[in-house]
């Protein structure tokens, strides 16, 4: 016989795997999913599936219909309790007759945070919470940093040669066809990938996510003369495209830009402040971004400290001339108490910034 702490565990696991069905999809919103359960048995499940759509406890309650009455709810976020662009939850679950919700953490969103807790305890619902809450809080670290600061989650995804140059290699790509595949899953999850102009004039790169096809990041460059070549594979139209430039460039290029669906960021001068580039993201509601490049961005992200973690992937080989990645950038992703993740023929450090 299993005790009722494994049948939750067990339980808040199928809801956490169902959230990340929302990878990608979500937007600024939380991933979430739910599970409604009848003496250990499950009757309804569902999860978050796009921004502005239904939530993921409302999916689960319309699955289950009467049968939720004196069930137990599951999931991974605290109910919210507002109306956004779809009613509280709360309400659908009183109103469904709920006896008991389990959920692994609070909602960081000021407007929620504890609110939904009290409405369902008004309710008489039983709760318990903290059920596999690091795992609900690692799931959801983008939404809760964006949500508090307005800052979006930022990684820095960088691809290296063994003696520390990130250009200059003989074939398109010096990383493994896994290690690919591993950052093809990342970009099917973040808002946004971020590039400067030159890594786009030197590798002609699609930042696209074709290994996984679950959804393709928006593409954002940052180019101050206006340099992107119209023919590029960033202009092809699969995902949002935003250009970061001057308002002194050619008038008619940014016209051509914008008639094929670009979105232009104006910002002044020819090397912009990193904290202004933010700025301007988070007000399109982009809420993480992954830097690829080249060693300048890096750098200016690494400096300024706007990053919250690095994936620094290392080739076996060596290339004899090439651009370095800044000195400081390697010594932190390697130090010593790091360990790198073999993946491919390639090694992986991947570090969260401490300081
Ligand atoms: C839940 N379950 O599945 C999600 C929640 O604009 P709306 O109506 O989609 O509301 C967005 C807010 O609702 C979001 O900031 C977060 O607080 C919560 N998201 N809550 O109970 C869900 N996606
Ligand atoms: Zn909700």
């Amino acid at each position: 016989m299993y005790t009722q702490v494994y049948y939750d565990e067990m339980f808040m696991r199928q809801a956490l795997s169902l959230a990340t069905k929302g990878w990608g999809k979500t937007g600024i919103n939380p991933l979430v999913g739910a599970i409604i359960t009848k003496k250990n048995r499950i009757v309804g499940r569902g999860f978050h599936q796009k921004l502005g759509e239904a939530h993921a406890e409302v999916c689960a309650l319309l699955e289950a219909g009467k049968r939720a009455e004196n069930a137990t709810l599951y999931v991974n976020l605290e109910p919210c309790c507002t109306t956004g662009l779809t009613p509280p939850c709360v309400h659908a679950i009183a109103r469904a007759r709920v006896r008991r919700v389990v959920m692994s953490t609070t909602d960081p969103n000021p407007d929620v945070n504890g609110k939904g807790i009290e409405c369902l305890k008004q309710h008489n619902i039983d709760i318990t919470i903290g059920v596999l809450a690091e795992a609900a809080q690692e799931l959801n670290k983008w939404y809760s940093k964006f949500i508090t600061s307005r800052i979006p989650y930022i990684i820095l995804k960088i691809a290296a040669s063994r003696n520390q140059r990130i250009s200059g290699f003989k074939e398109k790509y010096i990383t493994s066809e896994q290690s690919r595949r591993f950052v093809h899953s990342l970009r099917s999850r973040v808002s946004a990938v971020l590039i400067g102009i030159h890594t786009v004039l030197t590798d002609n790169c699609y930042l696209t996510d074709r290994f996984i096809g679950r959804h393709s990041p928006a593409r954002i460059v940052i180019d101050p003369h206006l340099h992107i070549p119209l023919d590029s594979h960033f202009m092809e139209p699969s995902s949002r495209r935003i250009v970061i430039t001057n308002s002194t460039n050619d008038v008619g290029k940014i016209e051509k830009l914008i008639a094929r669906g670009v979105e232009i960021i104006i910002l002044e001068g020819n090397h912009y402040a990193i904290d202004d580039i933010i700025e301007k993201l988070r007000m399109l509601r982009i809420n993480s971004i992954m830097v690829e490049g080249g060693a300048r961005v890096f750098a200016d992200f690494h400096e300024n400290k706007q990053y919250d973690e690095i994936y620094l992937f290392i080739a076996p080989h060596k290339v004899s001339d090439g651009i370095i990645l800044d000195d400081r950038i390697w010594k932190e992703a390697m130090a010593q108490e790091h360990k790198p993740i073999t993946i491919g023929d390639d090694r992986l450090y991947h570090v969260y910034r401490n300081n």
